[in-house]
């Protein structure tokens, strides 16, 4: 199955929006199977934005990052990735629709609440990057109660 990486950013761990998130993830029939709270380093974030990097936000999005600690998870699950992303919604929380995360926590792009892996190859980067110690081993007992 598939696996993403999904990341509570430093505003939604102060606005206390960790359980809300979790439970959006697990109620729908996705597996948790890695999380942490982390403060990271500079340099790590600018790893993990890399791709940004010539983009004019970038400073302020690093800034934003190491501001306080973020919740690094890996949920797995049939189409995890795409579904993931609409569940987090859009970037820019004002165009985020009502009932996405973004679209009902959030107001300025800078302050989106959380981050989503945009493809099955980033995710796989992004979780290789965040849990190199690797993932927890499970299966739900729900698991044929979610999945045909
Ligand atoms: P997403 O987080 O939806 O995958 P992205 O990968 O394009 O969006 O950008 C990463 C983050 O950078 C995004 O969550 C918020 C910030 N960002 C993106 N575009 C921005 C912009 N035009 N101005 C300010 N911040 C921006
Ligand atoms: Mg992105």
């Amino acid at each position: 199955m598939e696996q993403t990486f999904i990341m509570i950013k430093p505003d939604g761990v102060q606005r206390g929006l960790i359980g809300e998130v979790i439970s959006r993830f697990e109620k729908k029939g996705f597996y948790l199977k890695a999380m942490k709270l982390v403060n990271v380093e500079r340099s790590f974030a600018e790893k993990h934005y890399a791709d940004l990097s010539s983009k004019p936000f970038f400073a302020g999005l690093v800034e934003y990052i190491v501001s306080g600690p973020v919740v690094a998870m890996v949920w797995e699950g049939k189409s995890v990735v795409a579904t993931g992303r609409k569940i987090v919604g859009a970037t820019n929380p004002l165009a985020a629709e009502p009932g996405t995360i973004r679209g009902d926590f959030a107001v300025d792009i800078g302050r989106n609440v959380i981050h989503g892996s945009d493809s099955v190859e980033n995710g796989r980067k992004e979780i290789a990057l965040w849990f190199p110690e690797g993932l927890a081993e499970w299966q739900s007992n729900q698991h044929p109660w979610i999945y045909e």
